[in-house]
């Protein structure tokens, strides 16, 4: 009998002390103390109820679970710190994660600025472009193009496939600089600008092109009304008398400028169509053609779309070609001509008088339109030589190094602009023109 009843006793002992030495391995000190005396105060009120032999199993199981309770409170306490010290470095990596993402997102979206593409390059093709190769292999806005030539002008798909496979993106080669952009800080900018064009060399080379197509420029003054000097002095100033018809393959250029998202792609979509059209009409190869840094060909340096609407055949031979220095000279006077110049107003530009050494009281530049006789009454501009401008005035400033130069353009003088829009420009080639005329008849 004592065996029986000691037995739970010593069961809910040995629990207890496993449980305490798990307890002390586990737990701190503390802890510890606090199940033994929660065991104690089980063991108080165990004792009251007096319930004799339910009593020893009894305390060994809230010993036990209290024990195990304990137990898993901490391990659930450890767990729930862990589950947190988790949570809170997930949250962290998330954190870095998302931030990381912003930087991504702030990045692609710069670069997307930065690049601009055109959102048309999205459209996929309808057909197989497989056969396109070299730099605009991929480009569906080529694609399309192709298609469009082939069926509004009929041209073999496998020839233009050829011609856009040599195709090379020109922004990928290196920039030449020409000499407008040459930081060379000398005189004023229209010193700077004139003397890229308007020096012995070019001037020499102006006389012997007027001494060798001396019958088709007289031919060209006839016709179109157009004074020689002026013809001579486009020449020179686009090619330097053919000299220089540019640097870049044209094809490069327009497919280039038409097709990667130039701020102007819509006017270069158009020069390229013209090209080709141009180059199967005069039997030349579109690769093979060199031109300026916006596609500009021959002598003249004529868009291809101006090319269409003033290129003339003046030698006669059935051709338009810009590279032939008769058609170019026509062609040039019929540009001028077909853009309002007026054979009756004697000349182009005089130098004007002002007070002062810059002048800034009044917009100046080749759009400009001011009446002559205000000029003079109003702001006491007065023209150096006699001019009868047949129409509104120019006020033209040139800037030098210690003062700006002031001139009266005729509405012939908004007419050399119209072939480049550029007040220093239009000056040039009439300056330029000027020149070689005192230099051929010998008058200074
Ligand atoms: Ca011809």
């Amino acid at each position: 009998m004592k065996i029986k009843k000691i037995y739970p006793l010593t069961l809910s002992l040995i629990i207890f002390s496993a449980c305490s030495t798990k307890n002390i391995e586990k737990n701190s000190k503390e802890q510890n103390l606090t199940l033994k005396r929660q065991s104690y105060q089980s063991i108080n009120l165990n004792k009251k109820k007096k319930i004799k032999k339910i009593y020893p199993l009894t305390l060994s199981l809230i010993i036990f679970s209290a024990c195990s309770t304990k137990n898993i409170e901490k391990n659930s306490k450890e767990q729930n710190l862990t589950l947190k010290r988790q949570s809170y470095q997930s949250i962290d990596l998330n954190k870095k994660k998302k931030i990381k993402n912003k930087d991504r997102t702030k990045q692609i979206k710069n670069i997307k600025k930065e690049k601009e593409p055109n959102p048309l390059l999205n459209i996929k093709p309808k057909e197989d472009y497989s056969y396109l190769k070299g730099d605009f292999s991929d480009n569906f806005l080529l694609m399309d193009f192709i298609d469009k030539m082939v069926l509004e002008h009929n041209f073999k798909r496998e020839e233009l496939n050829r011609i856009f496979s040599e195709a090379k993106n020109f922004y990928l080669k290196p920039k030449i600089k020409n000499c407008t952009s040459t930081i060379i800080r000398v005189g004023g900018a229209w010193d700077r600008y004139r003397n890229c064009f308007i020096y012995e060399k070019n001037i020499q080379r102006g006389l012997e092109f007027w001494d060798k197509y001396e019958d088709a420029l007289n031919r060209a003054e006839a016709k179109y009304g157009v004074p020689v000097k002026y013809i001579l002095g486009i020449l020179g100033v686009e090619t330097g008398y053919g000299i220089n018809f540019g640097k870049h393959r044209v094809i490069d250029v327009l497919t280039t400028r038409s097709m990667m998202g130039d701020r102007r792609a819509d006017f270069y979509t158009d020069e390229l169509e013209k090209y080709l059209l141009i180059t199967r009409d005069i039997g030349i190869d579109p690769t093979e053609l060199m031109g300026s840094t916006s596609g500009a060909l021959g002598y003249g340096q004529f868009m291809p779309s101006s090319y269409i609407r003033f290129a003339v055949d003046f030698n006669g031979d059935g051709i338009k070609d810009l590279w032939n220095p008769e058609d170019a000279i026509g062609s040039i006077a019929n540009y001028f001509a077909k853009n309002g110049w007026n054979r009756r107003i004697p000349k182009v530009a005089v130098r004007a008088k002002y007070k002062g050494n810059r002048f800034n009281r009044l917009k100046t530049g080749y759009k400009t339109r001011y009446s002559l006789s205000k000029l003079k009454r109003k702001y006491h501009i007065i023209p150096r030589e006699k001019f009868v401008p047949y129409g509104k005035v120019s006020l033209i400033k040139l800037p030098r190094a210690t003062y700006d130069e002031l001139w009266l353009g005729s509405p012939n003088f908004r007419v050399i602009t119209k072939y480049n829009h550029s007040t220093f420009y239009g000056m040039t080639v009439f300056q330029l023109g000027e020149e070689l005329e005192k230099r051929r008849y010998g008058y200074y």
